[in-house]
């Protein structure tokens, strides 16, 4: 998958590189492949990689049985994606406004959302969409493609104001193929707004397979017509992720505009909880062969090496993980369910006729 080729940030890094061959560090045996893009990394920092992919995968599987215990709303698995969304948030600070996509509740997470209020989103709750002032994210974005536009402007916003910081969004593969990717880093690139797009590329659109979404052979070079870098990345390497994302955000700190980044990764499980069967639309073999190049598997292999991870570790942050995701549900089941009327409240700042309609008739109901 990787290349063999030397590469370095510089060229990554330029709009005029047309070289999209995949950036790897750590390969599936949990060795360092490419030793010249290492991140600078303490123990402590490596090990809190370690730890944040395995809380999400506990926490996706404490999600999953809530969900099948009719406890939640909408859930879209995130085990197999854990090296390209946690490597890639962590790259940011506070600082960044974030924009994610649906599947993103872990990058929210990381960000600072608390954790009962990805349950109340899954919950359809409008409470899970009420962020603190201070709390630079947007809720999740369910229409394809369309934080690729609001981080053009939040990112053109962040210039003007004279930040430090990025805006940063992720889509999938089938986000790829929306007007509002190419709008979006369109304007970003015209403008050099701050912003890091990344693009997941987890192989399928619900069942639309990536080889659908277009003829070219890698989303990272949709960058070049909008005259940005575009950098392919191995999306089950952490290290990569990370590194290639850190580099990102400071080209675009620097004043040099956007980035478009794909990360070459894969759902273990289906495209939502609410009903698909992957067994339909993906060819046998294909879980297997991504479950070779498995995200955990190949960091706790290099972690292990050094003496850093061990299995009692591990257990200690499965169990933690439990406890949070218990008190998460907890949390967001004591909160008062939301009356129809209050939803309907959310909708326009001013409501139109019909809603108001509809309000009057949902509040005489409530109140009987
Ligand atoms: C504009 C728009 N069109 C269609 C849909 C229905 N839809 C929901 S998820 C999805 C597939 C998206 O696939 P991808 O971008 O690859 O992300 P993934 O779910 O694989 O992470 C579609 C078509 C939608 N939400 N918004
Ligand atoms: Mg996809």
């Amino acid at each position: 998958m990787a290349t063999k080729k030397k590469q370095t940030f510089e060229q990554l890094l330029d709009p005029q590189n047309f070289d999209f061959s995949t950036v790897q560090i750590l390969d599936e045996k949990g060795k360092i492949v490419n030793e010249d893009l290492m991140p600078e990394l303490s123990d402590e920092e490596l090990v809190k990689f370690m730890e944040d992919m395995v809380f999400y995968r506990e926490w996706y599987a404490r999600t999953k049985a809530f969900s099948r215990q009719g406890r939640l709303g909408f859930v879209a698995p995130t085990t197999g994606q854990e090296a390209s969304q946690l490597g890639t948030i962590a790259a940011t600070t506070a600082d960044d406004i974030i924009f994610p996509g649906y599947r993103d509740i872990p990058q929210l997470i990381q960000h600072g959302l608390p954790h009962y209020k990805a349950y109340l989103w899954s919950k359809g709750h409008v409470l899970g969409n009420e962020y603190p002032e201070d709390f630079r994210a947007y809720p999740p974005q369910i229409i394809i493609g369309a934080q690729y536009i609001q981080t053009a402007g939040a990112a053109l916003g962040i210039k003007k104001n004279g930040r430090k910081a990025i805006a940063m969004t992720w889509t999938g593969d089938g986000g790829s193929s929306q007007g509002d990717m190419y709008e979006g880093i369109n304007f970003a690139g015209a403008y050099k707004a701050p912003a890091v797009f990344v693009i997941q590329n987890n192989g399928w659109a619900i069942s639309t397979p990536r080889e659908l979404q277009t003829a070219a052979p890698t989303l990272a070079q949709k960058a070049v017509a909008a005259g940005i870098p575009g950098i392919q990345v191995d999306g089950m390497d952490i290290l990569a992720v990370y590194a290639v994302t850190k580099a990102a955000r400071e080209y675009a700190i620097a004043g040099n505009g956007p980035v478009l980044i794909e990360t070459l990764c894969y759902r273990y499980e289906p495209h939502s909880l609410s009903g698909d069967d992957p067994k339909r639309y993906q060819p046998e073999g294909v879980q297997e062969h991504w479950q070779g190049l498995d995200p955990l598997n190949r960091y706790r292999t290099f972690l292990t090496e050094k003496g850093l991870w061990s299995e009692e570790k591990e257990q200690e942050v499965i169990e933690r993980t439990k406890e949070v995701a218990r008190e998460a549900i907890k949390q967001a089941e004591e909160v008062p369910q939301q009356k129809i009327s209050d939803f309907l409240k959310n909708m326009f700042e001013t409501p139109d006729q019909i809603t108001q309609e509809q309000i009057a008739y949902y509040e005489a109901k409530e109140t009987k």
